[in-house]
């Protein structure tokens, strides 16, 4: 059946394709975004489709985000605006607050004014912090180590708490590291893949902060795009909080092997001190959301990353 389906972040790199997977799946979607950090050139593919409409807006302006969804009325909302930057959350812990707990908050008003029946949250990782042993369940310890990740703890609990008390289904999504076309490589602290993708198409040769041996579970975008529409559209899905990850550890230098192979080239990274703060270990365990919404990683890091090359080379 098809839904009518609020998408916050729309323009954003997951936010843009999810957007993309809703549409093709036959939904109605508004997406709203204040473009902060997305982009018009995003939603390229969704502004074609007559079932899509384009609201600038800020999620976090309680004022207008629940005038909008009042008069949507939707069915789903699936929240991804966010400040996705851990650095720039440890920067300025007030814009943190606004744009990670305070809009969940305006989602929650909103959801409970116009009676909506389930929203989709983003939340990642970063809520586990160092505690956690590999692979990360979801009632592992939880120690955020970042404003960002103490920021989508709580928003988790504002959605589950919101969704018992009003008569909403939340459904709260921690994403692993995302990776795939849309993902800005312009600032040191964008995803490694990016960062990596980038160097090998210019033939520079990419710093791994420490020995490469730390390993981390690269999720593509697709994938995780297909897991929002799944927790969005799946029918008698109860709230839940579950990982969107594959289960898959990869080392940096593994990842910087595929990449380079990738684009062909010879060209041994150079090494640098590791990153202050950096997580040795991270990889989730994937079975709570494939017990729960039937889902599981499809897409490989080989054929995600060759997918990847082949739609950002020049
Ligand atoms: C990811 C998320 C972050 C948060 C965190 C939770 C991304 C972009 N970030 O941070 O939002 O959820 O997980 O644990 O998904 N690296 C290099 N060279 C580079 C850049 C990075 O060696 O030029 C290394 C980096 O030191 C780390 C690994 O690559 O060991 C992954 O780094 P990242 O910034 O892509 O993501 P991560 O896991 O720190």
């Amino acid at each position: 059946m098809a839904l009518k389906i609020i998408v916050t972040g729309a323009a954003g790199f997951i936010g843009s394709h999810t957007t993309d997977h809703l549409l093709a799946a036959g939904h109605a979607v508004w997406g709203v975004d204040n473009f902060r950090t997305g982009f018009r050139s995003n939603l390229a593919t969704a502004k074609d489709y007559r079932n899509f409409l384009l609201i600038e807006a800020d999620a976090a302006d309680a004022h207008s985000f629940v005038q909008i969804v009042a008069a949507i009325k939707p069915d789903v909302i699936i929240h991804l605006a966010a400040l996705v930057s851990v650095p720039e959350s440890i920067a300025d812990p007030a814009l943190n607050e606004r744009l990670n707990v305070h809009a969940t908050r305006v989602v929650v008003e909103a959801a409970r004014h116009s009676g909506v029946r389930r929203v989709v949250f983003a939340s990642s990782a970063a809520v586990y912090g160092h505690a956690a042993p590999c692979p990360i369940a979801e009632d592992a310890p939880k120690q955020p180590l970042s404003p960002y990740g103490q920021a989508k703890l709580a928003s988790e609990k504002l959605l589950i708490e919101g969704g018992a008390a009003h008569g909403f289904v939340a459904r709260c999504q921690r994403y692993f590291n995302v990776y795939g076309p849309r993902q800005y490589p312009g600032s040191p602290y964008s995803g490694v893949i990016s960062i990596f993708n980038d160097h090998a198409g210019r033939g520079v040769c990419p710093t791994i902060f420490g020995d490469g041996q730390q390993t981390r579970d690269f999720i593509s975008v697709h994938d995780v795009a297909r897991a929002n529409v799944i927790a969005a559209t799946r029918p008698g899905l109860a709230c839940g909080v579950v990982n969107i990850c594959t289960g898959q550890p990869v080392t940096l230098n593994a990842l910087w092997s595929l990449i380079a192979r990738g684009h062909l080239l010879d060209l041994h990274p150079q090494y640098g001190p590791r990153r202050a703060g950096d997580i040795l270990h991270s990889f989730g365990c994937p079975a709570a959301a494939s017990a729960e919404m039937g889902f599981y990683a499809r897409i490989s890091l080989a054929e995600g990353l060759s997918q990847y090359v082949a739609a950002t080379r020049p």
